[in-house]
């Protein structure tokens, strides 16, 4: 202030300490924000309509008019900084609760590594999984059977009647239809198509394709409507054995089935053969190997006989033959198929063949 300055007034001079004292104290109450929405609440108040700031304007009337328009400019400046602080505050909120939700949106697949399945991930080394026991056993399967000398072969799970039945031996109506409970497909005409019930249709589609001599194997998936219970699955896996050639015989086959035993439960494991009936060979038989738990000694899973019975056999009926188009006079054989799941249960010892689809961890990772 200059000699010539006129005295300011006392309401100027009282207006323009409430500025200072109205801004130092808004600031320190922006500052004090612990979060945006806090923020929003103290921005309202500092800086609203109703604001002290706010109410400053209605004394500058009191003014004269040069100090009006000098004290306006103080409280205007104010005014700014204070928004300007409180723009500065409100976007490092913004960005920072931006930054939280992403994180916490963030998918961690490290977390399963540290949450409850950690233990039974680390038995089997961490991150690195396996084989499903059923593909496991399916594959010694194979093997078992290449190092014998077969071949293996695939063939689709959508067959129609006549691969699945027909030409199995099985014309439609034939009483033998009623022993697999079979799911049929929503398609044209109706009962044409099916999800196959075991990979016998595969032995159609071999002989059709391929002219004897055939040594093969078909493992694959076969779905019945079966209630799911310790022994039955609705869907499930067989593998089957077909062998056509000059002067095959059921010697042939019992020693083909016994080579298989020993070779894939190990010295000592035998087989038997019982009678039984397939529509699509003639003999037939079912197949029982030694206990794989008990060795034969008789337990809980064989209910104390030694043996566990694994699957259906028989000679190629003639019929069959003729479905395919070769020549029964010329060419023999037999044929065999069995449950890949039911054997995965008895190698582990496992009470409920339901765990194989749970698709557990936990049960998983044992095998
Ligand atoms: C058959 O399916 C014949 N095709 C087997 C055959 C092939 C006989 C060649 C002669 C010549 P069967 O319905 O018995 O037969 O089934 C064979 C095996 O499949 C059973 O012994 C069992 O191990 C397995 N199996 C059958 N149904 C189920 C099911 N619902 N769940 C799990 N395994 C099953």
């Amino acid at each position: 202030m200059t000699d010539h300055a006129p005295p300011s007034s006392p309401d100027r001079t009282s207006i323009a300490e409430a500025v200072v004292s109205i801004e130092s104290d808004g600031l320190a109450r922006l500052e004090s924000a612990p979060r945006l929405a806090t923020l929003r609440e103290i921005e309202r108040d500092v800086l609203g309509k109703r604001s002290e700031l706010a109410r400053l304007h209605t004394r500058l009337g009191q003014l004269p008019s040069d100090e009006r328009r000098e004290v306006g400019a103080l409280i205007n400046a104010a005014r700014d900084r204070l928004q300007s602080r409180a723009d500065a505050l409100a976007a490092s909120f913004e960005s920072q609760e931006r930054r939280s939700r992403i994180e916490a949106e963030r998918l961690d697949l490290t977390e399963f590594m540290s949450g409850p399945l950690a233990a039974p991930l680390d038995a089997i080394g961490r991150g690195r999984g396996h084989l499903n026991l059923v593909t496991e056993t399916r594959t010694r399967l194979e093997d078992t059977f290449v190092a014998m000398g077969f071949a293996v072969a695939e063939g689709p799970e959508a067959e129609t009647d006549w691969y699945n039945f027909e030409a199995l031996n099985m014309p439609p109506a034939h009483p033998a239809r009623g022993m697999w409970d079979t799911l049929y497909l929503r398609l044209d005409p109706p009962g044409t198509v099916l999800l196959r019930t075991h990979t016998s249709p595969v032995q159609i589609r071999l002989m059709e394709s391929q002219k004897p001599p055939i040594y093969a194997v078909m493992p694959g998936r076969c779905y019945r409507r079966d209630t799911p219970d310790a022994r039955h699955l609705p869907v499930f896996h067989q593998i089957e054995g077909l062998v056509v050639d000059r002067g095959i015989t059921f010697g042939n086959l019992a020693g083909t089935i016994e080579a298989f035993t020993t070779s894939f439960f190990g010295p000592g494991m035998h087989s038997r053969l019982r009678p039984s009936y397939f529509p699509f060979t003639e003999p037939s038989a079912e197949f029982e190997v030694t206990c794989p738990i008990c060795a034969g000694a008789g337990c809980r899973t064989c209910s104390g006989s030694g043996w566990i019975e694994l699957g259906g056999c028989g000679m190629v009926d003639p019929n069959v033959f003729a479905a395919v188009g070769i020549d029964s006079e010329t060419y023999s054989g037999f044929a065999f198929g069995f449950g890949i799941d039911r054997l995965a249960q008895v190698l582990v010892g496992l009470p409920d063949m339901r765990a194989l689809l749970d698709n557990d961890v936990r049960f998983l990772a044992q095998f």
